[in-house]
């Protein structure tokens, strides 16, 4: 499969730690989007809104992370399955899959933008945008924390495409010095610590 991405990006991560977790090296690519070339003609061929990751295997071409997750899932058999058992087990893995969609990501982001990224490209750092994202983001980590103290991983008791959904924010929301957010929920801290050892993780972050 080849994965036309970015090292750096959290949505090219999640796509790098399924096949790793598969057990499949990818014919990785990179696409430079610092450098524009996201808006290229033949990668808005692949991505039409110009960002990564895309794959394309065996001639299948797809975007959107999400995707790309239950494509790896069900069509690599070896390795972990990434999904949850029968109907509820998959509609479970889908709700948190959305919480981490609209409710924890997107706030996420604006942290990790402010205080990350903004300081790299030497912009100023708007306080309120991230106390008012921290705020938002505790009631997210509340809801987390009571499912972690029912289930070993966030869908249930085995590591699904919705545990790999948080990694790339939560280890940015580290790199940003925000990981304080995490020490009012143990729980939620000791899941990260857990699935942040895999080797899949490893892998996909260049540290395996
Ligand atoms: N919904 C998309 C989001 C992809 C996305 O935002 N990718 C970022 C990197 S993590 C990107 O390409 N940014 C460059 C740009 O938007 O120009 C997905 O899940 O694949």
């Amino acid at each position: 499969m080849k994965v036309f991405g970015h090292p750096m990006s959290t949505c090219t991560r999640k796509v790098l730690t399924a096949l790793a977790e598969k057990g499949e090296k990818p014919d990785f690519v990179v696409v430079d989007i610092m450098k524009g070339e996201g808006k290229t003609p033949e990668h808005l061929g692949r991505q039409p809104f110009g960002r990564v990751p895309a794959i394309d295997d065996d001639g299948f071409q797809l975007f959107e992370s999400r995707a790309i997750l239950r494509y790896i899932d069900e069509t690599r058999g070896g390795g972990t399955k990434l999904h949850g058992e029968g109907a509820k087990g998959r509609a479970v893995v889908e709700q948190w899959v959305s919480v981490e969609t609209s409710e924890f990501t997107p706030q996420a982001m604006k942290i990790i933008y402010e205080k990350f990224f903004h300081p790299m490209m030497g912009k100023p750092t708007d306080e309120a945008v991230v106390a008012a994202a921290r705020t938002a983001l505790e009631k997210v980590c509340a809801t987390m924390e009571t499912q972690l103290g029912k289930t070993e991983y966030i869908a249930g008791n085995t590591f699904t495409i919705a545990d790999i959904g948080f990694m790339p924010y939560i280890e940015y929301l580290f790199a940003a010095g925000q990981g304080d957010l995490f020490e009012k929920f143990p729980k939620t801290l000791a899941w990260w610590k857990r699935i942040s050892e895999r080797s899949s993780w490893k892998t996909a972050t260049g540290k395996g």
